[in-house]
């Protein structure tokens, strides 16, 4: 497969460690999003929204990383990213949204430059203010669901890493990035020290990218 990607995006992340947790070899193409590739001509064909990733495969091309997840998930079924039982799914999707839907896409390039851009927000207003804000209210959640739950265990869901995991990683990384204080979720960043023990998450992290 070739993944249309960049080292810092978190949702070109997630499906780094998708693809490796399923073992499917996939080749990188990189696509630069501060030198606006993402915008480019060539990279419009293949993603008019203008975002990574994409993942092509085969003749198929697919986009949205959460969607990508799903599929591979579908097309490779062991291991398995979700659980079996209804309630049970319903619980991996409700924590993975916290992340896909509710930090994450605030806090995305895009949104950052129209802060800074059309609306005339500053430097540390931007970096620190809004994007620290979203990371501690969707951490603060997921904190408190992790540690209420029994299913809980050395992962989000039990003792296998899946779908809450693979959006965790990507999200912690960005959350040191941007020097968040992240000494008030232990139970989540247990769970990303248990991940970061595992090559599939190990190996996908941005400073390890052939750019
Ligand atoms: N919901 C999308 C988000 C994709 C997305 O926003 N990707 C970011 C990088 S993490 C991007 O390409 N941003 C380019 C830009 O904002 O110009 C997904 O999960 O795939």
């Amino acid at each position: 497969m070739k993944l249309y990607g960049f080292s810092r995006s978190s949702a070109a992340f997630r499906v780094r460690i998708a693809l490796n947790l399923k073992g499917i070899a996939w080749e990188h193409i990189n696509i630069s999003l501060p030198d606006g590739d993402q915008f480019g001509e060539d990279y419009a064909k293949i993603n008019p929204q203008g975002r990574v990733p994409t993942l092509i495969d085969g003749d198929n091309s697919l986009f949205q990383s959460m969607a990508i997840l799903e599929y591979l998930d579908e097309t490779h079924p062991q291991p398995a990213f979700m659980p079996a039982d209804p309630v049970a799914r319903a619980r991996v999707r409700g924590l993975a949204d916290i992340i896909a839907c509710d930090i994450h896409p605030l806090n995305n390039l895009a949104v950052l430059k129209f802060l800074a851009n059309e609306l005339g927000c500053g430097k540390d207003a931007v970096n620190v203010t809004w994007y620290q804000h979203w990371i501690y209210e969707g951490f603060n959640a997921l904190e408190a669901h992790l540690a209420a739950d029994s299913e809980t265990g050395t992962f989000s869901h039990g003792d296998t890493p899946g779908l809450v995991d693979i959006c965790i990683v990507p999200q912690v990384f960005n959350a040191q990035r941007l020097e968040c204080d992240l000494a008030p979720y232990p139970v989540l960043m247990g769970i990303f020290g248990n991940c970061m023990k595992l090559d599939a998450f190990d190996s996908a992290q941005p400073s390890k990218q052939p750019e």
